[in-house]
């Protein structure tokens, strides 16, 4: 690995946010692909921060502050995940599900549909079947992301919130998350499933035929 995203994994790893803005700066600088700064040095960071949680070596604090460090990071490569396309491919609603709190994928997925072309509705997280059934009408797609297996049950009550409310008809279902699986979205009645943020980026433009 390029010794910069090294440097970026380790600051992402011991929560320091500051080296963790200045480090992805200067990669950039350096010309290293944003992708390849997000991928190496960014997510695979958390996914070492999601092991050492699991070995209890990590504990909640921890896991937050790596969280913050992350976003940290996120804000200086936001622009340039986005500036891709500026047109207007569709409007989707992204939201983490009811009772979830994890944003980070979410906040990556809504990066780039953005810089995809999409308008993005952003509803937050621990986001209520309800509040999905009430902007359903001004979107053309959901796109539901959960972290938790307790919670990833709450895009199967989304989806039926929606078509009870005759909603289905009009707009499509995307879902993701770490939990979650293409037979998952089958058996929940998702319109589409996507593994990381880039494939969300092309099943969403396959849902809305572009
Ligand atoms: Co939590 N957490 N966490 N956590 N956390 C996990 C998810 C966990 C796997 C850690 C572990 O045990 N190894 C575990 C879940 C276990 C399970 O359910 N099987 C867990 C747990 C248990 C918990 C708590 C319950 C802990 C507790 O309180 N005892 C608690 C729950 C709080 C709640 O939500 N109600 C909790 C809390 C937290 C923090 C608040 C401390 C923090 C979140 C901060 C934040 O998001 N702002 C946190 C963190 C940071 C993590 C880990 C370490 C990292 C998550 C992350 O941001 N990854 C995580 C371990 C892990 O994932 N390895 C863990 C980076 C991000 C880019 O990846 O979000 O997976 P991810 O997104 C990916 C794909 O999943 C996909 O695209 C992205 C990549 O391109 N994707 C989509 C995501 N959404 C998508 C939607 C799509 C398509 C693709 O279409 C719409």
């Amino acid at each position: 690995m390029d010794p910069i995203l090294q440097e970026i994994y380790e600051a992402i790893l011991n929560g320091e946010a500051k080296a963790v803005e200045s480090r992805v700066q200067s990669a950039i600088q350096g010309g290293i692909d944003p992708k390849e700064i997000l991928d190496q040095g960014m997510v695979s960071a958390m996914a070492e921060v999601g092991l050492r949680f699991e070995i209890g070596e990590y504990y909640i604090p921890e896991m937050l502050i790596s969280a913050r460090a992350m976003q940290s990071g996120m804000a200086v490569l936001k622009p340039l995940l986005k500036e891709a396309n500026v047109v207007t491919a569709g409007r989707v609603a992204v939201g983490t599900v009811k009772g979830d709190l994890h944003d980070i994928g979410k906040n990556l997925v809504s990066m780039l549909l953005e810089g995809a072309g999409f308008e993005i509705l952003d509803l937050g997280t621990d986001v209520a079947p309800e509040k999905f059934v009430a902007i359903a009408d001004q979107v053309n797609v959901i796109a539901l992301s959960a972290l938790l297996t307790t919670t990833m049950m709450n895009m199967k009550t989304t989806i039926e919130a929606l078509k009870t409310a005759g909603k289905l008809a009009k707009v499509k279902v995307i879902i993701g998350g770490a939990p979650v699986t293409e037979a998952y979205a089958q058996l929940i009645g998702a319109d589409g499933y996507a593994a990381d943020a880039s494939r969300a980026v092309a099943v969403t433009k396959a849902l809305v035929g572009k």
